[in-house]
C-alpha cells in the first residue's frame, strides 16, 4: 500500500508523523504544502477535499486520506506494530497517549499559524501582547508535561520511544522558535535528547526535508 504524506517542512504535526514513519522504517512519498505562500497552499480546494480542516499532515494510505497526526499514528501502529510506539500495558499506553494529546491538543494549537495570524492581523496585539500569549500557554503546558514524565528514560516513558517522544521533538523545537526558556524542564530536555541521537529522528528534521527554506 502506497503511503503519500503531505506535508510542509515546518509543520510540528506533519514533523510528528514523519518522526513515526521513519522509526517504523516505513517509506513514503512526500508532498509539500506550502503553508505560508499565495495564502497557504492548504486552502486550495483540491487539498480541502482531503483534508477539510486545511491543516497539515494528511496521510493518503492506497489513495485514501487519512487526517490529523495523532489519528494517523495511531493507524500506523496499528497497521504496522513493530516497532510498537506504544507500550503492551493499558495503563501505560493511556498515560503515553494522555502525554501526547496534552502536547497535540493543549501545548501545539495555541501557537500554530492560524492562532498567531488571529493574534497579530484580527485582534491586533502587540509584539509584547503576542508574546506573553506564547509565553503563558507554552510555560502552563511543558511544566505539566515534565510532570507527566514518566520512567528512568531515556525516552519520555522508558527505555523505547513512544508517540508521546513522537510529539515532543516538534514541540520543543517551537516553544525554542519563541525564546522559551526550557532549562525548567529536564526530563523533557533529556528525552529530547535521546530522540535526536536516533538517525530516524534526525532524517524528519524540517531542516532534512526538501521543502525547506
Ligand atoms: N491537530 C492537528 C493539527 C494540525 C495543524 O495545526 N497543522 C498546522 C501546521 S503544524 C497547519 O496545517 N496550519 C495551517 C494553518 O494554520 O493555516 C494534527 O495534529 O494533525
Amino acid at each position: 500500500m502506497t503511503l503519500v504524506l503531505s506535508t510542509y517542512w515546518r509543520s510540528s504535526a506533519g514533523w510528528r508523523v514523519r518522526i513515526a514513519l521513519n522509526l517504523k522504517g516505513l517509506s513514503y512519498a512526500s508532498v509539500p504544502i506550502n503553508l505560508v505562500r499565495e495564502g497557504g497552499e492548504q486552502h486550495r480546494p483540491e487539498y480541502r477535499a482531503k483534508n477539510p480542516q486545511a491543516l497539515v499532515p494528511t496521510l493518503e494510505v492506497g489513495g485514501v486520506p487519512l487526517t490529523q497526526s495523532l489519528a494517523i499514528m495511531e493507524w500506523l501502529e496499528e497497521e504496522h506494530p513493530r516497532p510498537p510506539l506504544l507500550p503492551r500495558e493499558p495503563i501505560a499506553r493511556a498515560r503515553v497517549r494522555a502525554f501526547a494529546l496534552a502536547i497535540a491538543c493543549e501545548v501545539a494549537p495555541l501557537s500554530n499559524l492560524a492562532v498567531r495570524t488571529y493574534l497579530a492581523d484580527v485582534l491586533e496585539l502587540t509584539s509584547t501582547a503576542q508574546r506573553a500569549w506564547h509565553q503563558h500557554w507554552l510555560g502552563r503546558g511543558l511544566a505539566a508535561c515534565e510532570a507527566m514524565i514518566g520512567g528512568e528514560g531515556p525516552f519520555c516513558f522508558g527505555a523505547a520511544p513512544t508517540i508521546a517522544d513522537c510529539t515532543l521533538v516538534p514541540q520543543l523545537y517551537n516553544a525554542r522558535r519563541f525564546e522559551h526558556d526550557l532549562t525548567p524542564y529536564p526530563a523533557l530536555l533529556r528525552a529530547e535528547a535521546a530522540m535526536l541521537a536516533l538517525p530516524a529522528v534526525q532524517s524528519a528534521a524540517p531542516e532534512a526535508q526538501p521543502d525547506a527554506v
